[in-house]
């Protein structure tokens, strides 16, 4: 299919799942709307209709709780082909019906690059309008998910991280009690192979943190005490930093002093504190489970998210380079989202070691800024030909470039159309 040809279809995919002002991540699979997808998506909408792009952003905050939170999901209306809907979640904290917890922040991001490629004059005040809210949501960050100050943001739950089956959680997972959840049937494994999703054990620990926090309900200094699961996400923690940095362009450029002062001691305190995640044998960044004080041992590709998030170190650069080299002799295409020389990688597995567009933009933007040129092409040639021979895949095998998980996928189609093509 010609370049052309992919565009207009990457724009039908996302007129298709749009709902009336907000998009589905994918009919069937994902029928609401997913914090991190709206945001990719609206990147995608900007370059064909900026109006559009605003109001997806727009809709996703009219969802914010009152303390802040902007939720992973907002169930707009109730569909039984998702599991588990807001019956099981039972949340109070906003005024749509929601999950009751976050997803990775990079809405500041994308504000912030409408505004700088705005073509129809109305961005700034967009943009005025988003600030307090997004104000509110990174302080919801730093208070509930750093309350120690550590400068590092840690995961409730795995889905709060965005990358569900990742093998960082398994140890942290495991030691999550089963407990008081009612017996209940999936319903992801009747749109997709059951191969390529999460376990049952998985599951079943899932819902077991999503009961112990409604237990406490959902008070996020609660749910920072007493979750079964903490987890310092290095993902989630570099998203966070470069949301920062890029609310801070935008404070600046609508003259927000106050907000700007604020913002600069977040940065501060994120830039130290993100050594935490270093670790010395692996040379990257891991998680760190903040219950047991134990780092995790393995690669994935939030570590190269450490140059996105702005860190400018020359020994993390090199060990990042040479991850990088030694990763892209394994696999055919980049950037495997768990290390293939790991005992837990599983190519096809979800968040054990396909390929995701979104992250690999993010992960180039990264080594761009570093002035890797040539690993940045790489990266975007690599998602390039994926989506070329599969399509719009919600994600891809790094060793054969089958696309897998749903199809006609919202994020992938906008990063084709924002970055890819
Ligand atoms: C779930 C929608 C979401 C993404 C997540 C991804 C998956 C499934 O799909 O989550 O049930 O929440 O892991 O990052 O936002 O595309």
């Amino acid at each position: 299919m010609s370049h052309s040809d992919l565009d207009k279809q990457a724009r039908s995919i996302l007129i298709e799942n749009d709902q009336g002002g907000y998009t589905i991540p994918t009919r069937g699979l994902y029928p609401y709307q997913w914090n991190w997808d709206s945001v990719f998506v609206a990147l995608g909408f900007s370059t064909f209709d900026q109006d559009r792009a605003w109001q997806e952003i727009e809709m996703l905050f009219e969802g914010q709780w009152r303390d802040g939170m902007v939720p992973h999901i907002l169930f707009r209306k109730d569909d039984p082909s998702y599991f588990p809907g807001p019956s099981v979640w039972g949340t109070d904290g906003g005024a749509i019906p929601s999950s009751g917890h976050s997803q990775p922040p990079v809405a500041a991001s994308v504000v912030n690059s409408l505004v700088e490629n705005d073509r129809t004059g109305r961005a700034p005040e967009h943009a005025a309008a988003l600030l307090p809210k997004l104000m509110a949501w990174h302080r919801w960050y730093l208070s509930y998910r750093d309350p120690d100050k550590l400068g590092v943001i840690a995961v409730i739950h795995p889905w709060e991280s965005g990358r569900d089956n990742l093998p960082d959680w398994d140890e942290a997972l495991r030691a999550v009690e089963v407990r008081d959840i009612e017996p209940y049937e999936r319903k992801d494994t009747s749109h997709v192979d059951p191969a390529m999703r999460p376990h049952k054990e998985d599951y079943d620990r899932y819902l077991s943190i999503v009961a112990a926090c409604r237990k406490v309900g959902w008070d996020p200094a609660k749910v920072a005490q007493t979750c079964p699961f903490f987890v310092a996400d290095p993902g989630v923690t570099f998203i966070f930093l470069r949301a920062c940095r890029d609310l801070l362009a935008l404070a600046e450029r609508l003259e927000a002093q106050d907000e700007a002062r604020e913002i600069r001691t977040w940065i501060a305190r994120m830039e130290k504190g993100t050594r935490v995640l270093w670790n010395s044998t692996v040379k990257a960044h891991v998680a760190l489970d903040e219950r047991t004080g134990r780092q995790t041992d393995g690669v994935s590709s939030a570590s190269f998210l450490a140059l996105y998030a702005g860190l400018r170190d020359a020994d993390i650069l090199s060990a990042l380079q040479a991850h990088f080299d030694r990763i892209a002799a394994r696999v055919r295409y980049m950037m495997p989202s768990y290390d293939p020389d790991h005992r837990s990688y599983e190519p096809l597995r979800y968040w054990r070691g396909p390929v995701w567009a979104m992250i690999n933009y993010m992960i180039a933007k990264g080594f761009a800024e570093a002035g890797d040129e040539a690993r940045a092409e790489r990266l975007r040639a690599d998602t390039a030909d994926l989506i070329e021979t599969s399509g719009f895949a919600e994600y891809f095998s790094p060793e054969t470039g089958a696309g897998a998980g749903g199809g006609s996928f919202s994020w992938t189609s906008a990063i084709w159309l924002a970055w890819a093509s």
